[in-house]
């Protein structure tokens, strides 16, 4: 049995966005959480067909667009080679860009939208020229620091102090210290192998859960934070995902994840902009946009604000009789 399903490839600040426009399985739930479980329960092979090798590759990541649950003008799932994600900000960007300038998203008022996704609701302000979006501004979910000072000792590295924050997924985040003297002295290849030994570690000791919607839990990416390289720029990241990525965008989640923790730390405010770079040199604007409660948790309204740029249309297979049907890692 072969299933079609027709995207619109593309990236934002070079992160790939695959947005799936046809095929997209019908789901139940009576919200975008409830929605990811069940997809996760029972579609999860068009997730790891769609993302991992060989129709992707390990910084893969995408979405669905669906009607929405409640009052808003669309809602979207995302997938990503590290699973479905509550929420993806990069992803966003791509989705709502694609998904305008392809007529697949009509908005009751233009330049404004609310989207659902499984994290909880946001907003969206657009700027567009003819048929070509140029900025996609997100209104997050709130955002704030789980738990400071995590002590661990990494083999073959030394002793680390690692904060957790939440910005629509669980970041470890690690500001220079010790051995860890900036992004350029480590490279790529080591940022991933200690990522992964940094995050198993984390993982054994803590399990972050969100205190409104509990099936958001555990650490699932690590955001290296370091000096701005570029002129202009306020911080630079190596965002950590899946088993081998690092984000080329600046990372949405992250970047929400990295001001709750700025603001928490007494180095930014409400009214602050934070220009975020990601290892490529691309950038988001980041901005603390209000304080915020979570449950009885004090955090921040963060927003991000970013491009991104179709490459491309592309009618994938995923083709039973492929021995690779549903994809592979290695
Ligand atoms: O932009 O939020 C983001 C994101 C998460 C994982 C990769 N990018």
């Amino acid at each position: 049995m072969r299933h079609s399903f027709f995207c619109i490839d593309g990236h934002t600040a070079g992160n790939p966005v695959r947005l799936v426009a046809g095929g997209a399985p019908l789901l139940r739930g009576a919200s975008m959480a409830e929605r990811r479980l069940d997809f996760l329960a029972r579609f999860d092979w068009i997730r790891t067909g769609l993302c991992f090798e060989p129709r992707g590759h390990d910084m893969m990541s995408g979405g669905f667009l669906y009607p929405p649950c409640g009052d808003a003008d669309a809602a979207i799932l995302f997938i990503e080679t590290s699973g479905c994600l509550p929420m993806c900000g990069h992803g966003t960007i791509g989705m709502i860009t694609f998904g305008l300038e392809h007529g697949l998203i009509t908005p009751r008022e233009p330049g404004r939208l609310v989207v659902e996704v499984p994290a909880g609701t946001i907003d969206i302000t657009y700027e567009a020229e003819g048929d070509r979006v140029r900025s996609v501004r997100i209104r997050n979910v709130p955002a704030y620091v789980a738990a400071r000072g995590i002590e661990i000792d990494v083999p073959d590295f030394g002793p680390l102090t690692i904060d957790v924050a939440y910005g629509g997924n669980y970041y470890a985040i690690v500001e220079p210290q010790g051995a860890y003297t900036g992004l350029d002295d480590l490279g790529a290849a080591r940022i991933v192998e200690l990522s992964r030994t940094i995050r198993a570690m984390i993982r054994d000791i803590y399990e972050p859960v969100h205190p409104l919607e509990p099936s958001i839990r555990g650490v699932t990416h690590l955001l290296w934070a370091d000096r701005p390289k570029g002129e202009g720029a306020d911080g630079r990241n190596a965002v950590f995902y899946g088993e081998r990525a690092i984000d080329r965008s600046p990372c949405g989640t992250g970047t929400s994840a990295r001001l709750a923790h700025l603001v928490a730390t007494g180095r930014l405010n409400v009214g602050d902009r934070f220009v975020h770079e990601s290892y490529i040199g691309s950038r988001f604007i980041g901005r603390v946009e209000a304080t915020a409660k979570i449950g009885n948790i004090d955090g921040i309204i963060p927003s991000i604000e970013g491009s991104a740029i179709a490459t491309g249309l592309n009618t994938i297979w995923i083709d039973r009789e492929d021995p690779f049907w549903a994809g592979f890692t290695v």
